[in-house]
């Protein structure tokens, strides 16, 4: 990495990466434990950009561990197949094999999606930390959902309002996951079907955003299935135009944590075995999300 870029010393700021949302921080060292007052400034720098990168990150389990409980309860993953044994609060994405065997989960978050919205209390942040990123491919792209609502014509905002969405993590599972074993009765018990509104009210900003997620939503309350889909699809396709969307090329040491009530994301492939990719996930609970 450049000395210049070492050198640089955190001044409380973020460097917008786009003209609505998305903020790079450098001259951060999370290694260290964070004064009250600097993490009082990351926080709120969280809030007003949504997603924040930062850069240059050297950091073990233990340091990882401490900046993501600072946002809150740590979440663990319902699929304990890809989360580290010593530290099940982290869980690693990765293409890389030992043994003949992916040491992590090599094909997630591949479509448009929220993390975990088919839970009651879907995540409120998500800390990915990419020890290894390849120099093509495996981008995580992200769409500023309080923008997407903002510029929606006001006859889809007449028509989506008061709509309640069916998130079910089982609906497409099998389908979208072939090479896994189907979900346990046991998991199965941990994610059942869960109502949320579709347009939502961030809980700390007040903003209102689409709540979306696209192979999670089974339905719409309300609606016939096939037509339910068709305008979750449609809002979609509007929400991630590129006017919303930050495409996130990887560094090795880049630590990006995103907010997921009023974001959407999606990783680009990279499980074509050209370029390793190894990264340390972490995330936090949020609340119950509210109608607007
Ligand atoms: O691997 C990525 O780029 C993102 C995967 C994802 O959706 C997640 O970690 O929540
Ligand atoms: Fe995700």
């Amino acid at each position: 990495m450049p000395t210049s870029e070492k050198t640089v010393i955190w001044a409380g700021t973020a460097r917008r990466l786009t003209p609505t949302f998305a903020g790079e921080i450098r001259g951060l060292d999370l290694s260290r434990p964070l004064s009250d007052a600097d993490f009082e400034r990351v926080r709120a720098l969280f809030l007003e950009h949504a997603v924040l990168v930062f850069r240059d990150q050297d950091l073990d389990d233990a340091a990882l561990l401490a900046f993501t409980a600072r946002f809150g309860p740590m979440d663990i993953h319902h699929l304990a197949e890809h989360l580290k044994k010593s530290q099940p609060e982290i869980r690693i994405l990765s293409n890389d094999k030992k043994e003949g065997e992916y040491v992590g989960a090599h094909k997630s978050g591949m479509v448009w999606h929220t993390d975990q919205s088919f839970k009651e209390r879907p995540m409120l942040a998500t800390f990915l930390l990419g020890d290894d990123c390849p120099p093509e491919g495996g981008d995580t792209q992200f769409a500023n959902m309080t923008a997407a609502y903002a510029a929606l014509p006001g006859a889809m905002k007449e028509r989506i309002d008061g709509l309640v969405a069916i998130h079910d993590r089982n609906f497409s599972y099998a389908e979208r996951y072939p090479d896994r074993p189907p979900l346990t009765p046991e998991q199965l018990k941990e994610v059942p079907p869960v109502s949320h509104p579709l347009v939502r009210r961030h809980p700390e900003t007040g903003q209102l955003g689409l709540f979306l997620a696209l192979s999670d939503i089974r339905d719409i309350e309300g609606m016939d299935r096939a037509a339910a889909l068709a305008l979750v699809d449609e809002l979609i396709d509007f929400a991630t135009q590129d006017a919303f969307v930050y495409s996130h090329k990887w560094r090795d040491g880049d630590l990006v944590v995103w907010d997921n009530r009023c974001t959407m994301h999606r990783a680009t492939p990279y499980n074509d075995h050209k370029y390793r990719r190894y990264m340390r996930r972490t995330q936090v609970r949020g609340d119950r999300p509210a109608a607007p």
